[in-house]
């Protein structure tokens, strides 16, 4: 970055990337940036190049064929945008042709992460406004912009404004901060759920249920899921993947390979998730808890439609229990509520500071072991300052 606060483009080779998703579209967008790069423009474009903050329509031609037509903008010195038709073909054209004249292949995020070092005051804010890009929900999106305006920035600037610097403090504080960040991640990445339990316990109807589509078959055959199948709903603030599992029973998978290979899969999904729903049939005695030491869990009981007196089921659970009926979805928002408390995402306060990238998070932790004053005052300023 220059001292104007533009993207220094003048010095870093050619690089080229595609900035619109992928799929049919209308409109898409190139980002075609770095030294080099209008002279690629002079060579494509049938057009005059156009000035810094300006456009120009024009053709983009292979030699004598004209590829297509654009609006090319030259969003600073040896950086432009190129909006062309969205046909993934067309697209693939022109990021070839411009990798021909000289260009490399880039990522969008590479370019983003650029354009917003440029312009953006701090490191904190480039990070939350790159992250918001991707963030899975927009409650995400609000604890992300909060993180700019207060949050985290407001966190480092009041005590690198501090005259005199509790060093206990500011080291609690940031182990704190880490402590409660993972609910954080769990918002702007959305979540893993795994549906694991016996055979027949409900498992697909639930998925059915929480997806609200036919996505997995149920039957009352014992082990009719053998391949995983996973859905994604909205569970309050979160963007869930909600993962179906074959049931786990020991009978099956002594009688069967198939059965044996699906009961190891469920066992290993289990233990990529966020949360594990252990899903019984409150109708039958509760069968060998999960071997699910690894993360959150939460036991679930299925068919309350069945049991004729819900108001004394007292279960034995290690776990916090709902009771509910994916038939006829009683129950569903007391699930749903206690799998926002069983990741402790029912209790974030958006404007709370947290971290959210590996950057933040190193300078944390060392902030949290700094020795001295002054150690812990070079992180403070690594992490929110240029
Ligand atoms: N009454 C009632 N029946 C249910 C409920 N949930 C599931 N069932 C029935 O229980 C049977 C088994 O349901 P599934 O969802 O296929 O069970 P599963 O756990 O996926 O079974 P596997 O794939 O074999 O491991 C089906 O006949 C469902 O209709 C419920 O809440 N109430
Ligand atoms: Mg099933």
């Amino acid at each position: 970055m220059d001292d104007t606060g533009h993207l220094d483009t003048t010095f870093c080779p050619p690089g080229v990337c595609v900035l619109t998703a992928g799929g049919m579209a209308a409109i898409a967008s190139i980002a075609l940036w770095g030294k080099g790069a209008s002279a690629i423009m002079r060579r494509l474009f049938s057009a005059s190049v156009p000035d810094c903050g300006h456009l120009a329509h024009g053709t983009l031609k292979d030699g004598q064929t004209v590829i297509d037509s654009i609006v090319a903008a030259c969003e600073q010195d040896e950086c432009f945008v190129l909006h062309c038709h969205g046909n993934p073909l067309l697209v693939e054209h022109i990021v070839t042709l411009c990798r021909h004249c000289g260009a490399t292949l880039r990522t969008a995020e590479s370019f983003w992460t650029a354009q917003l070092n440029a312009s953006c005051r701090t490191p904190i804010e480039a990070e939350a406004k790159l992250a918001m890009a991707g963030a899975a929900t927009l409650e995400a999106v609000e604890l992300l912009a909060a993180q700019i305006t207060g949050g985290l920035s407001g966190w480092a600037a009041q005590w690198i404004e501090c005259k005199s610097i509790d060093i206990n403090r500011l080291r609690k504080e940031s182990d704190d901060i880490r402590q409660r960040s993972q609910p954080a991640r769990y918002l702007i990445d959305g979540v893993r759920i795994a549906l694991v339990g016996p055979p027949n316990s409900g498992k697909s109807t639930l998925l059915n249920r929480l997806a609200a589509e036919e996505a997995a078959i149920v039957s009352d055959v014992a082990g009719t899921t053998r391949d995983w199948i996973s859905t994604t709903c909205r569970i309050g603030p979160l963007r869930a993947e909600v993962i179906d599992t074959a049931g786990l029973n020991d009978t099956l998978a002594a009688a069967n390979s198939l059965d044996r290979a699906a009961q190891k899969t469920a066992l290993k999904t289990l233990k990529t998730c966020d949360l594990v729903l252990n899903i019984q049939d409150c109708t039958q005695p509760h069968t060998r808890p999960l071997p699910c030491n690894t993360g959150a869990c939460l036991t679930v009981f299925t068919k309350s439609d069945l049991w004729a007196e819900k108001d004394v089921f007292t279960p034995t659970s290690q776990h916090p229990w709902v009771l509910l009926s994916a038939l006829t979805g009683d129950g569903l928002d007391p699930l749903n509520s206690a799998i926002l408390a069983a990741l402790k995402v029912d209790s974030m306060d958006p404007q709370q500071p947290v971290c959210f990238t590996q950057r933040q998070h190193r300078h944390l932790s060392l902030i949290g072991q700094a020795q001295t004053l002054h150690a812990a005052k070079a992180e403070l300023d690594q992490l929110s300052r240029w």
